[in-house]
């Protein structure tokens, strides 16, 4: 079959979908019983759903979603319905009258999965079969309310040719299979007996090599582990399985959260659109979380697959055995899993060198959109199309204010908290109202209604303060204000609930005790909860160097007046070590953001004799784990410093400031640097565990350093890291140092890395992204020749990310070249990508949401770019909220 429908302009502004309108469903459905032949162009569907009227509601019509559907034939209680009892288009199935009783609705369509490039509902990743049905996938598949809140029990038979897809998959167990008697194909019965959204449905066909294991639960099942891949990319699995088995017993451990199934699927997928999906029993994977060797993947890679495996498992309780009522409750899954597999790598790794990551990550994503055009509440109260809300500031702003739940609790209640969640809700679809009055009632606390503006107010907070010590009384008091600034739609603030962790640090570095209001302060941690309020403490003997927002207890920004020499101290003896990294961070930008300035007026840019001081202590500290080292010789990044300085950026001089703090630390430490370089060496076999790949870490950050002051030794020790290097780690990092030197040995190296690897996508996505990323004005013109590269596809999401994701994302000199040549190479790319990929499309036309920051020529050219994607009528939905939104005033 063709894909015959196209699809209409948009000629008016599409309604919203609104938080305030939620209704629950009419109609709920009980059983799906799927019978899926799969075919490439034409694959039949046949659905039998059990509806009956939900009692809350009266009895009306029943109105089915649908998306780019064909419907073949349609049954009530066996029989065909006329066809003047329903109403169907392409994107809905109308029953106006239907029975005011249970029935049995049977549903034919037929759906393409090979021309369906977008990658929602059945489609085809290369040769295999597979779904994506979250959000708003299912409804691709068949006509079915679409909703979360719909939870049913679902039987999937799948039927194949047998050569085409011998592996037949879907969710639950296994409870059939065999031959079609007379012809080639074959069928798989599935059961899955847990009620469940349609958005976690899937199945899966195609020609898959399996890799096994099994896993014993605490309370002694016995679960089969299978991970599915393209044959011969079997031996690059045993680290996704070894994660699987860790978060398994974790979950144990920790939550107390068994797995219930008696098989746990994975399958991995080379076109996906997304890291990956936490399908019921069948999650569905983008390869690269997957696959891992020492050879293809670096210390990172594994990194990533250990927490996306860990972050899809979560889910099975988080998501799926609890879900969300609706879509605006996204975060009420999305930031407790998040912050659950950010425990689970704390646990697995080190705790600090986690904490500063996801830190970094938070500031440089979600702290970036809460300032720009598209901040959003953690849960949002409007959206045109709920795929753009797939969002840092759901997913990682939404795991601190779970985390913030901890702090204000403690371990224990919170852990009361969350184990009466799971209680409660089983088999629900909840809202996040829900899940607070849980730790309320598990606490006696109230959360409600301040803390719950964490969830609907946009904005970092920010939080000033100013200490006063009194040598006489032996007081020392902090006078904290709150204020958050207005976001799009949301003028005027409340003041929120912001938990700090402190520590009043003294002169031989040991934290002093603190009592407030007559009492040991309760785990470090004051709650500011009015606009402003100062705290007194007594019984302090001596001034004392204030360490706040320990561990980054709350998501805020934090101004505090403290001098270069305090930091410095900071930085030697804080107890916390995230604020130790955070002092050299903040030496590190108050020095940067002056050197920009002055590099804007002209001026000579400045050292700081001080901040290199505290590098060279911490490069000499052997205590300390060398992860964290790596993580605090590197200088916050271009996007760190641009949102420091907030408004009027010129990225060109951002990264002038940065390069000069790099070589500078380069020349200063250079014999250090070289020393800790030989000494990290690692000798013996690869392996990805946390305190190698920090070695490695700390090693590559070395070479880099050195190599930023041109020396040509440094570069030589480049070259021989990439020719001699045994694992992608060492390799990868020192063609990335080579990259940033125009020499004839980087065009060298990158042609040999492209040899090398030249028949692995996985790998030649760090080829196309390292290019991608080259801060220099010849980037723009490689980037266009690599899109007619026979490496590159526009119909794979991964090599889309690795080259013009990195591009637009990765490479702010370029991307924000003054001639706007980026910005245009950008849009048009989405122009083109959009009526395929609407999805990825959107997400590339993100790049944009800083414009506003930037100076006014780059400002004026990014906004012809917008403007240009605006007027376009045929685009997606998707692209159409991002542009909207982001050229709106606020
Ligand atoms: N729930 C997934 C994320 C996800 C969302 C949408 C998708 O559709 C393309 C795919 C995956 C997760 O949090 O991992
Ligand atoms: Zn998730």
């Amino acid at each position: 079959m063709q894909n015959f429908y196209i699809k209409p302009m948009r000629t008016e502004e599409p309604r919203p979908i609104r938080l305030k309108d939620y209704r629950p469903p009419d109609w709920l459905i009980e059983t799906v019983n799927l019978d899926v032949s799969l075919d490439p162009n034409a694959t039949r569907v046949r659905a039998k759903l059990k509806l009956k009227p939900n009692a809350a509601a009266t009895p009306a019509p029943l109105v089915l979603d649908g998306e780019e559907l064909k419907l073949a034939s349609l049954k009530l209680d066996g029989k065909p319905l006329p066809a003047e009892n329903f109403v169907v288009t392409p994107e809905r199935l109308t029953i106006a009258q239907p029975p005011n009783r249970p029935f049995e609705l049977e549903i034919e369509t037929v759906v393409d999965p090979a021309g369906n490039t977008q990658l929602m509902g059945l489609y085809r990743a290369g040769t295999t079969y597979c779904t994506q049905c979250e959000a708003e996938g299912f409804r691709r598949i068949t006509y079915f309310l679409d909703r979360p809140d719909v939870m049913a029990v679902y039987t999937t038979r799948v039927e194949a040719d047998k050569s085409e897809a011998p592996v037949l998959l879907a969710n639950g167990n296994l409870v059939a299979h065999g031959e079609v008697p007379g012809t080639n194909r074959h069928f798989a019965v599935w059961h899955d007996p847990f009620k469940k959204p349609c958005y976690l449905f899937a199945l899966v066909g195609g020609k898959l090599a399996r890799v096994a294991d099994s896993f014993t639960t605490m309370s002694g099942r016995k679960v089969a582990l299978h991970i599915y891949v393209e044959p011969g990319k079997e031996d690059r699995c045993s680290y996704a399985m070894d994660s699987l088995k860790r978060a398994m017993r974790w979950d144990e451990e920790v939550f107390g959260r068994e797995y219930d199934l008696d098989i746990f699927m994975i399958v991995a997928v080379s076109a996906f659109n997304m890291g990956a999906m936490e399908n019921k029993g069948l999650n569905v994977f983008n390869d690269r979380y997957v696959l891992a060797s020492p050879a293809a993947a670096t210390d990172a890679d594994f990194a990533h697959i250990e927490a996306v495996i860990a972050h899809e498992y979560f889910h099975n309780w988080t998501g799926n055995r609890i879900t969300c009522r609706d879509w605006f409750q996204l975060c009420l899954k999305e930031g407790l899993t998040v912050f659950r597999d950010e425990e689970f790598s704390a646990d697995q790794r080190s705790r600090p060198v986690e904490r500063i990551g996801d830190v970094r990550a938070l500031r440089s994503h979600q702290f970036v959109e809460d300032a720009g055009p598209l901040a959003h509440p953690v849960r949002p109260e409007l959206y045109h199309e709920i795929n753009n809300f797939y969002t840092s500031t759901v997913y990682d702003k939404g795991a601190e204010v779970v985390r913030m739940l901890k702090v204000l609790l403690g371990a224990d209640l919170f852990r009361k908290g969350m184990d009466l969640y799971f209680s409660r809700h089983d088999g629900e679809a909840a809202t996040v109202e829900q899940f607070i009055q849980c730790f309320a009632d598990a606490s006696g606390r109230d959360f409600f209604p301040q803390f719950m503006r964490w969830y609907s107010q946009a904005g970092t907070p920010e939080i000033k303060v100013a200490p006063h010590y009194d040598a006489r009384e032996k007081t020392y008091r902090l006078a904290i204000a709150q204020t958050t600034p207005p976001t799009p739609n949301q003028p005027n603030k409340e003041p929120m609930v912001i938990p700090l962790a402190i520590g009043l640090v003294g002169k031989d570095g040991a934290d002093l005790p603190l009592m407030l209001d007559g009492r040991p302060l309760e785990r470090g941690v004051v709650v500011l909860t009015q606009p402003s309020r100062t705290f007194v403490f007594t019984g302090i003997a001596e001034r004392p160097i204030p360490s706040l927002n320990r561990g980054f207890s709350a998501p805020i920004k934090l101004s505090l007046p403290i001098e270069p020499d305090e930091l410095r101290f900071l930085a030697a003896h804080d107890s916390d070590p995230f604020n130790r990294w955070q002092a050299v961070q903040t030496l590190a930008m108050s020095l940067l953001t002056a050197n920009v300035a002055a590099l804007r007026n002209g001026a000579p840019a400045r050292d700081d004799e001080g901040l290199m001081a505290a590098l060279g202590a911490i490069l000499a500290d052997e205590k300390l784990e060398p992860a964290f080292i790596a993580l605090t010789l590197a200088p916050p990044s271009e996007a760190d410093i641009a949102r420091e300085i907030g408004r009027d950026i010129d990225p060109d001089t951002v990264f002038a400031a940065r390069r000069r703090l790099r070589a500078a630390i380069g020349e200063r430490h250079g014999a250090a640097l070289a020393n800790a370089y030989e000494r990290m060496i690692t000798g013996g076999h690869y392996s990805p565990d946390a305190q190698s790949a920090g070695r490695r870490a700390l090693k590559n950050v070395c070479l880099d350093l050195l190599a930023v002051t041109e020396k040509s030794e440094a570069i030589a020790r480049a070259i021989s890291q990439y020719e001699s290097a045994d694992n992608m780690t060492d390799r990868m990092a020192a063609v990335q140092t080579l990259s940033l030197h125009d020499r004839p040995e980087r065009a060298a190296a990158l042609e040999d890395f492209y040899r090398r690897y030249s028949d692995d996508p996985l790998i030649i996505d760090k080829w196309l992204a390292l290019q991608a990323a080259i801060p220099e004005p010849a980037t723009l013109e490689r980037v266009r020749v690599l899109t007619t590269h026979p490496a590159f596809s526009m119909a794979n999401p991964n090599r889309v990310r690795a080259l013009i994701g990195a591009f637009a994302q990765g490479n702010p000199t370029q991307f924000n070249r003054v001639d706007g040549a980026g910005y245009d190479f950008v849009a048009d790319f989405v122009l083109a990508l959009d009526p395929k990929n609407p999805h990825g499309a959107a997400r590339l036309m993100g790049a944009f949401r800083s414009w506003r920051a930037l100076e006014a020529a780059r400002r004026a050219r990014a906004e012809a770019a917008l403007r240009r994607v605006a007027a376009m009528p045929a685009s997606s939905r998707d692209v159409h909220d991002i542009v909207a939104r982001t050229l709106a005033d606020s």
